[in-house]
């Protein structure tokens, strides 16, 4: 990583338009919760990319800390302050309930189903829109204190914090603030279907550049804007709305290749010998890795498992799938019911097929370490990724980035994934469909060497293509430009 502040003032052409030309304007990146500054090396994607932005201009980091205050919530938050060389973080103290109501409440029982397609599991309530209102409120109280002036650029990420940049105008920042949304944006027919659908697009259209991960998502965005104020949208993704240009663009995030594939190659001593014992005994290995989220898809996948296994005999003790789901939202009621549904789907599947020496279905509901996951995936011959609504899905990307080029494994991808949209030459598979997905695993596990080579060869260029480096360079290029 560079040290000089400068360097990439050029190829971002950021660089201050007043004053001192060689200064790239500081970057305040604000999300709901800070990454691990300390020991990015446990990071996945959001965090590093955020980190190793603002590591390479300098730059501030907002996000609520992990200690919450437990009464007075009028009192103004406590915001703790800390440097890690060129990274300054802010965290927020916030009050408990009204966390809670935020975080579990609107955020992760509202906004998130909504986002993914699911009106069934969608509770609104009004006491979570007020607390998600006025987290928001504090955030921005917080911010505006910390802003060096209207030069710096202001990037807010994800669903959490959607009124972020209403709450600052009020407060008067005139700065630039770009918004980039992590998860799906659904179809307007969906959108309209919340009560706070006019509130949540007037919050959007503050933003001067707002972000998604797929151009499907682009397009739901604006036919949703047009069908709540009947805004209309240029050619280049533009509009006009309260006196200022909104830009709409497709930004699909990435991944750190190179550091993902090192740390794969690295993999722990006992993961590698698990490894060689399963080549002896010719066994293959399936692998999933997800947070425990009913978007993923998970019980579908484990019944798709077991089909393969009826409808292609030949596994039967000569395949198994690791699943790790590590665990999420537990304070969420949807996520229990996810957890009770997979334990049970795995026990069943076990039972039925499990003899003394061969368990099918391995369930870890735990973290993993970072690089221990790396040595998993490329211990696995296939990868499988067949969320029922994914914003993009990094976990697709690790895959391909982890596999031995010479001897890689086979992506089994849902079309609902972002990722889908990019990652052609992977098994692309209806989640909804247990036979298409049983089908693509055994397709996948008897690909031969050559197929193996020239699929895994694209989808790599295409990662590296659109890594990590290049999401939040072009983030932050259409934020800094202000013609
Ligand atoms: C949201 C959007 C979008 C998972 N289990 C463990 C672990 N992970 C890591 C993975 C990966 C990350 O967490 C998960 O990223 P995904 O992209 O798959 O999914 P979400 O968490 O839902 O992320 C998603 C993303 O934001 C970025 O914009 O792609 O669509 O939903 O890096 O490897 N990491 C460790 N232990 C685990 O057990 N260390």
């Amino acid at each position: 990583m560079a040290d000089d502040p400068t360097d990439h003032g050029d190829v971002l052409g950021v660089a201050r338009r007043t004053g001192d030309d060689a200064m790239p304007r500081r970057l305040v990146v604000v999300s709901n919760r800070l990454g691990n500054v300390r020991d990015l090396s446990q990071a996945g994607g959001l965090a590093v990319g955020v980190a190793d932005a603002l590591a390479e201009r300098g730059g501030l980091w907002l996000g609520a800390s992990s200690e919450h205050q437990d009464s007075g919530a009028d009192e103004p938050p406590l915001i703790r302050m800390e440097r890690h060389g060129r990274i300054e973080t802010a965290a927020l103290t916030l009050p408990r309930e009204e966390y809670s109501a935020y975080y579990n409440g609107y955020a992760n029982t509202t906004l998130w189903p909504l986002f993914h397609y699911r009106l069934d599991l969608v509770d609104h309530r009004q006491e979570f829109l007020q607390a998600y209102r006025q987290i928001n409120a504090r955030f921005a109280q917080a911010l505006a204190g910390l802003l060096s002036g209207n030069d710096d650029l202001i990037w807010v990420q994800d669903y959490h914090l959607i009124p972020l940049a209403a709450e600052l105008r009020r407060l008067g920042v005139r700065n630039r603030i770009g918004f980039f949304l992590h998860i799906p944006f659904p179809p307007p027919d969906l959108f309209v279907a919340t009560p706070d659908h006019a509130e949540l697009i007037e919050n959007f259209l503050q933003y001067d550049v707002v972000g998604f991960q797929t151009e499907t998502d682009v397009a739901n965005f604006r036919r949703s804007v047009h069908a709540t104020n009947s805004t209309s949208f240029d050619a280049a993704g533009a509009a006009e709305a309260n006196g200022r240009t909104v830009l709409t663009k497709c930004f699909p995030i990435g991944i750190d290749v190179d550091s993902f594939a090192r740390m794969a190659s690295e993999a722990a001593e006992d993961v590698q010998i698990d490894s060689m014992r399963r080549q002896i005994l010719g066994l293959k290995q399936i692998i999933g890795v997800d947070r425990l989220d009913y978007s993923k898809g998970l019980p579908g996948r484990m019944q798709a498992f077991a089909r393969l296994l009826e409808r292609h005999p030949e596994h039967e003790r000569a395949a198994t799938y690791l699943q790790i789901a590590s665990p999420t939202r537990e304070e969420v009621s949807a996520y229990a019911e996810i957890r009770g549904q997979l334990e049970a789907t795995a026990g069943a599947v076990n039972g039925r097929y499990a003899d003394l020496a061969w368990t099918p279905i391995r369930y870890i509901h735990r973290a993993v370490p970072r690089s221990r996951l790396a040595g998993l995936l490329r211990a696995s011959q296939v990868g499988l990724v067949t969320p029922l609504r994914d914003g993009m899905n990094l976990v697709a990307m690790e895959y391909i980035a982890a596999q031995d080029e010479s001897d890689p494994g086979v992506l089994v991808l849902s079309r609902f994934a972002g990722a889908a949209e990019q990652l052609a030459e992977s098994l692309i598979v209806n989640p909804y469909s247990v036979d298409e997905v049983a089908d693509a695993m055994a397709t996948a596990l008897a690909m031969p060497l050559n197929e193996r080579i020239e699929r895994h060869g694209a989808l790599l260029k295409r990662i590296k293509r659109n890594d990590a480096a290049e999401w939040r360079r072009s983030f932050i290029k259409a934020l800094a430009d202000e013609s």
